[in-house]
């Protein structure tokens, strides 16, 4: 029983990890406008960014269709809406949708920066993440972390202007993810009780 209960918990928590990215993304659809290198690191494949209050830090993920790690030109840029006055400077190619006033931006030689403030880009296969304090991307409105929302674009910084827009990942705004999640601690809770109620069960019927 205890058995079957802690395979349950382990199978939530494998669904809890391919959940980790909030965003899939196509193979194989660079923008038309896009004119850099087609190498698999510009094709976003999946991307996230989540806020934990715990910490007050963001969490920036990408995963692309290639290796990333020293990709010449290779950088993908996190728009964030924090609040306020925004752009919108995509709607002539057709996402009217991306809406920002913050960029975070991961390179693939492992900088990053937001607006004039560096941050290290971890880079490991086709992954790039960065951690980074939510300190260095206030809301000039009082917005709070949690409600930011964002895309993330790839680009090729080689190329000047609008082909050097890649893949974006996802075409309009969506809201940063909480972490940990409200319902990974109900499914932890509701694990850990089924296990004291088995282990109560197992002490009651033990032989004396
Ligand atoms: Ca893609
Ligand atoms: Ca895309």
């Amino acid at each position: 029983m205890k058995k079957i209960l802690l395979k349950a918990i382990a199978v939530a928590g494998i669904a809890a990890a391919a959940n980790a990215y909030a965003v899939t993304d196509p193979a194989n659809d660079f923008l038309p406008v896009y004119t850099g290198s087609t190498n698999a690191a510009f094709d976003v494949l999946s991307a996230d960014v989540s806020y934990n209050a715990a910490t007050n830090e963001f969490v920036f993920s990408t995963s692309a269709a290639g290796d990333i790690a020293g990709v010449p030109g290779a950088a993908y840029v996190f728009g964030l809406d924090v609040g306020g006055a925004t752009n919108r400077p995509f709607s002539a190619i057709g996402l009217p949708g991306v809406v920002f006033n913050s960029t975070v931006i991961l390179r693939s030689d492992g900088t990053g920066s937001i607006g004039s403030n560096a941050v290290a880009a971890h880079i490991s296969g086709k992954d790039i993440t960065a951690t980074v304090s939510a300190a260095l991307l206030p809301s000039s409105t009082g917005l709070a972390f949690k409600d930011y929302t964002w895309t993330v674009w790839s680009i090729d910084s080689r190329v000047a202007g609008t082909g050097r827009l890649a893949d974006f990942a996802p075409d309009v705004n969506i809201q940063v993810a909480s972490v940990p999640e409200p319902e990974t601690y109900a499914m932890l809770g509701a694990g850990l009780g089924l296990l004291g109620l088995v282990a109560r069960r197992r002490s009651r019927t033990k032989p004396v």
